[in-house]
């Protein structure tokens, strides 16, 4: 199957991000992260399920270099790499994976839900596309306050499928929030391939019809995804209302750690994995004059000793103990957001 054109929609040229060396490292060091991840995985040391997003780190990468501090991110199950990008210290995500106390939620659940909210990272609910509602009513909050962010929410071509991502989508284009939607179209939503999923190409031909601009990229190329969501996040951070990005790619891992793909065929796989993002990426720094082999050496010491350290961390911590099972599961008293009086002073 061929590579979509690199970027369709967008004609101008954009502003370079000038530290591509910073970019190389954020895609090898979740690279990194992600890998080991799954190494843990096999090992039984993680708590829940895995959900690999080796081989679309260009995409989260891309998406998350342009934000700001006061932005929201609604990730997926695949987004590790979101966690990263956006500041949160790898090894309380580690943390988080093996269910630690001094993880994100201080041991009570796994990946999947755990979010960051110092960090403005929502973390996923099981029901796909949900977290799009959400990054919606952050949109809304930024407009009645006049504040000048961004909502930006992850979903898949499968969850496009999901009534939550189309009234999101529509509820975004009536009210010109400053929203944007990011889908990782990887072809495959668990086993179901894209075909079966939806009886057009491109995810992003729905957004003109909730009023907004639709644009699709290859997801594996960090310059095509950053061509297009430096521009686009400026727009929407302008006052243009809501876009959408389409990112093409590929997940190299099964679904999860447990399934092996057998529903893929090697060739295809083998087809992506030579347009692998980072390999790219080095490609065009070596183009550019920089010293490739001696910049890859120097980076892949420095990711795999601070996926170490964030190891290390994690599997020294604690295992919250069960009497704190029902600790934070309302905002304590007296939190600037507790509007129920019920639950002040409950803990
Ligand atoms: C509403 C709903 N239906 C089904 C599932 C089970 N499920 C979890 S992830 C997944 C595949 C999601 O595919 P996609 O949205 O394309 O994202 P990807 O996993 O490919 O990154 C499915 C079917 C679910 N969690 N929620």
């Amino acid at each position: 199957m061929p590579e979509p054109t690199a970027v369709r929609g967008s004609t101008e040229p954009a502003p370079r991000v000038e530290h591509e060396l910073q970019l190389y490292y954020w895609m090898k060091l979740i690279r990194a992260f992600e890998e080991r991840v799954s190494r843990l995985h096999r090992q039984n040391k993680i708590l829940g399920g895995v959900y690999s997003g080796a081989g679309q780190e260009a995409i989260v990468t891309g998406i998350c270099a342009p934000l700001q501090p006061g932005d929201f991110v609604a990730p997926i199950h695949r987004d590790m790499g979101v966690f990263i990008m956006r500041g949160v210290d790898p090894g309380r995500l580690m943390a988080q994976l093996m269910g630690k106390e001094t993880g994100l939620s201080r041991g009570k659940d796994s990946f999947l839900h755990g979010g960051d909210l110092e960090h403005l990272v929502f973390g996923s609910t099981s029901m796909l596309g949900s977290s799009l509602p959400v990054a919606v009513g952050a949109a809304l909050k930024f407009k009645m306050k006049k504040e000048k962010n961004v909502a930006v929410a992850f979903f898949g071509e499968g969850a496009a499928s999901r009534g939550d991502v189309h009234e999101a989508m529509n509820f975004a284009g009536v009210h010109k929030l400053a929203v944007l939607f990011v889908c990782e179209n990887n072809r495959y939503a668990y086993s179901t391939p894209l075909e079966k999923q939806m009886a057009i190409e491109d995810v992003a031909d729905r957004a003109p019809a909730y009023g907004f601009k639709g644009y699709v990229c290859s997801g594996n190329d960090l310059l095509a995804v950053l061509e297009l969501s430096e521009r686009v996040i400026a727009r929407v951070r302008g006052g243009e209302g809501p876009a959408l990005i389409e990112c093409k790619t590929y997940r190299y891992r099964g679904h999860s750690e447990h399934d092996a793909a057998l529903y893929r065929d090697q060739e295809e796989l083998i087809e992506w994995q030579s347009r692998d993002p980072i390999p790219r990426f080095e490609y065009y720094l070596e183009k550019k004059g920089h010293d490739i082999k001696r910049i890859r050496e120097q980076v892949d010491e420095r990711t795999r000793d601070e996926v170490q350290k964030a190891v290390d961390f994690a599997e020294s911590s604690p295992l919250p103990e069960p009497q704190e099972a029902l600790e934070d599961i309302y905002a304590p008293s007296g939190a600037p957001n507790s509007s129920n009086p019920s639950t002040n002073g409950t803990r």
